[in-house]
């Protein structure tokens, strides 16, 4: 993982230099040609590095994201009884910790989708399941997609996810997304209106942002969508995928690791916001929402600022832009 960190960190640091043409329609978004990693591509700190049977399936499974095309059938995938080992072990473990962890919006969704462990549900399933709650599309994808088109995905309420299984030496948390992590973690979360309105503002805010913004709404996006918690009573409530789909980061957002807490904070989108890394582990400080329509609202207020001239007049399938 020390590359993608690299990859960021040299990205970030890039001055505002030519901003690419501003996607029409999801099919000007390529799945394919901005893989920073991940995939089969793993680094040696990587739990499957060696393990080549995990990595020749890696390849497999991305090879059928790249021929994807929006529109078609999302390609099956017959997954093992070694992978639905995995995915069973982290369902059962994490229906276990919902009710106490989780927020309200995310249980409820959670009912729509009939989870069970001996099958792992396969993306077009899912996608045709939110087309019918929120207009939401799943695209496949082989791997981490450059920011900038994961996040232009987002404008026409589609969602890039992986296919294939975490390894099995650590079901608790990986540090990558996996089927597993879209499935737990995204899927439930999009069928939601409001937290998918918040998703669609980010998405909005990256058309035709300059290199600079588009690494500020990726750390909004990995502080909210991935990591993002809520205020529910007196308790503070898991709404990002990445802890919904990590059994150890989710106790450690709420009883910290080896006596160490992590801090909460408010969301200020006007802020700087911390760095985000794939390789340090759970999150030291998660962002504290008081409700996705709040979280929206101040996100929508950031992206005006940030918004180009041309995008404003764009539309979405009839959909006017909404910021
Ligand atoms: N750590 C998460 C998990 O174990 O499911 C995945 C995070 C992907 C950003
Ligand atoms: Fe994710």
């Amino acid at each position: 993982f020390n590359k993608i960190h690299a990859i960021s960190a040299e990205k970030e640091k890039q001055a505002d230099t030519s901003v690419p043409p501003i996607p029409k329609s999801i099919h000007d978004i390529s799945n394919g040609d901005h893989i920073l990693g991940f995939g089969a591509d793993l680094s040696e700190d990587h739990p499957g590095y060696y393990d080549n049977e995990y990595k020749k399936r890696r390849s497999y499974i991305a090879d059928l994201a790249k021929i994807h095309k929006p529109g078609e059938p999302i390609p099956c995938v017959d997954y093992s009884a070694e992978e639905i080992r995995v995915w069973g072990l982290v369902l059962d473990t994490l229906v276990d910790l919902y009710p106490t962890h989780a927020c309200k919006e995310y249980i409820d969704s959670y009912k729509l989708f009939n989870f069970k462990p001996n099958h792992i549900p396969q993306l077009q399933e899912l996608s045709e399941v939110l087309e019918q709650t929120t207009g939401w599309h799943i695209r496949p994808v082989a791997g981490l997609l450059h920011p900038r088109d994961f996040l232009n995905g987002l404008a026409f309420r589609t969602f890039h996810s992986t296919q294939y299984v975490r390894h099995g030496s650590n079901p608790m948390y990986t540090p990558e997304p996996d089927i597993c992590h879209e499935v737990l973690g995204h899927v439930p979360m999009l069928a939601d209106p409001e937290f998918a309105d918040l998703a669609w503002v980010i998405g909005q805010a990256s058309l035709g942002a300059s290199e600079k913004d588009i690494w500020h709404l990726t750390k909004l996006y990995w502080y909210t969508v991935e990591f993002g918690t809520v205020k529910e009573g007196s308790e503070i409530r898991a709404f990002g995928a990445g802890l919904l789909s990590s059994i150890g980061e989710l106790k450690h957002m709420r009883e910290g690791t080896d006596g160490v807490m992590p801090e909460f904070v408010e969301l200020d989108p006007f802020k700087k916001m911390p760095k985000m890394s794939y390789k340090d582990g759970y999150q030291k400080k998660y962002f504290l929402c008081e409700s996705f329509a709040d979280a929206a609202a101040k996100l929508r207020s950031y992206s005006r600022s940030i918004l180009k001239p041309e995008v404003m007049s764009m539309n979405f399938g009839g959909t006017p832009i909404q910021l």
